[in-house]
């Protein structure tokens, strides 16, 4: 999964109801390409290098995970949903609405399809004027000057104002953040972690994801579970108890929340499933001694996925010791969860089905489910 890239887009229309198909364009752009940062002021301006009704220009800045092609390709997409009409003509068209990229962040891309920072930048007042709101003091990757600099210093002389029209992003809101420690729970593959590291990436949040990489017992208990099961829960628990009253203890001044990718409960619902009658027992007294010391998520989060595509998302993240995990283990472990889940009154618990979903690639997916995470607001 990768890290978000903040890029900045210019948008123009001349055609119609201009600032319609600009704050259309701001939807879509939310929606399929990511989160949109910052929004310029709209200026008025002249048809530049052709003869043409005059344009309402702004340029925003949006977080994104999809690489530069991808959003090129999101962009030409949103242009032709909004009415966008291309000809064969050489020279400039009045358009309904133009998107272009301008900026990806300190990079230069230059392929037949794109040149990353758009050349035109330094003689384009209508691009220069909107960039300066927001990025007055961001550096052009090649020239090194300022953007407000770079307006300066612009040699275009276009009558440009500043329009009472305005762009809003009031409905792209999200009140799940008021929560103060949200768990994200399911079964093994189901996305706990990628989505847990979205969110905090996304929200401002700290995160907490489980070190089941450094667990010593997990590998063996594969090959052998009668053997291992034991110190294995006995070692997730330890650590797991270690983590979360250390690092929910460490208040992060900067950070608005917490998510983690377990809750300290799977300790006894994966214990129930691999411990014998007799240690469960003797595990379940030492697991509610820890378990009242420990702060409970405000919202607990569990993802639903079906035991295909768990097992399709084991595969492909190829560790080598989950390979050979059966369906019917998945099945077990869901069931238990599950069971788990039916017996908390306390706690405010969102189920959510991601089967079908794709939460990682697909941003459309990742919206419905942080709308269905809002949904445990009220
Ligand atoms: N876009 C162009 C050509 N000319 N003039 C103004 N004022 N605003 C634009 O967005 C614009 C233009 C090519 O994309
Ligand atoms: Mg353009
Ligand atoms: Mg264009």
């Amino acid at each position: 999964m990768k890290s978000p890239k903040t890029v900045i887009l210019a948008l123009g229309s001349n055609l119609g109801d201009r600032r319609g198909f600009m704050q259309q364009a701001l939807e879509k752009i939310h929606e399929n390409i990511g989160w949109i940062l910052e929004v310029s002021r709209i200026y008025e301006t002249p048809a530049w290098g052709f003869k043409g009704n005059s344009f309402l220009n702004a340029c925003i800045s949006v977080s994104t995970r999809l690489e530069s092609e991808e959003v090129l390709i999101e962009l030409l997409n949103i242009e032709n949903e909004l009415g966008r009409e291309r000809t064969d003509a050489e020279n400039y068209q009045n358009r309904t609405i133009d998107l272009d990229i301008l900026l990806l962040e300190n990079e230069v891309i230059e392929t037949e399809t794109l040149k990353i920072p758009h050349p035109g930048i330094p003689n384009r007042s209508f691009v220069l004027q909107p960039l300066n709101d927001i990025a007055g003091s961001d550096k052009h990757p090649v020239s090194g000057k300022k953007m407000s600099q770079i307006l300066k210093e612009t040699t275009d002389t276009s009558e440009i104002s500043v329009s009472s029209e305005k762009l809003t992003k009031s409905e792209m809101k999200f009140h799940f953040p008021a929560f103060n420690y949200i768990a994200v729970e399911g079964n093994i593959g189901a996305g706990k972690t990628s989505f847990s590291t979205m969110v905090s990436e996304d929200f401002n949040a700290k995160l907490i994801l489980e070190r089941f990489k450094d667990n010593p017992f997990l590998p063996k208990f594969y090959e052998n579970k009668e053997r291992y099961a034991f110190p294995l829960e006995m070692s997730f628990l330890a650590d797991r108890y270690q983590q979360l009253s250390d690092d929910l203890a460490q208040y992060d001044l900067f950070k608005d929340f917490v998510i983690s990718d377990y809750d300290v409960f799977k300790s006894l619902i994966f214990a129930k499933i691999t411990l014998h009658d007799d240690e469960y027992s003797l595990y379940h007294k030492l697991f509610h001694l820890m378990y009242k010391e420990l702060v409970k998520p405000e919202l607990y989060i569990y993802l639903y996925q079906n035991t295909e595509r768990l097992l399709e998302n084991i595969k492909k993240r190829g560790r080598d010791y989950e390979q050979n995990i059966q369906p019917e283990y998945l099945m077990d472990i869901n069931k238990s969860y599950l069971n788990f889940i039916k017996s908390q009154s306390n706690m405010k618990v969102q189920i959510i089905d991601i089967s079908g979903l794709d939460f990682v690639s697909n941003r459309k997916d990742y919206l419905w489910l942080l709308s269905e995470i809002d949904k445990a607001v009220n």
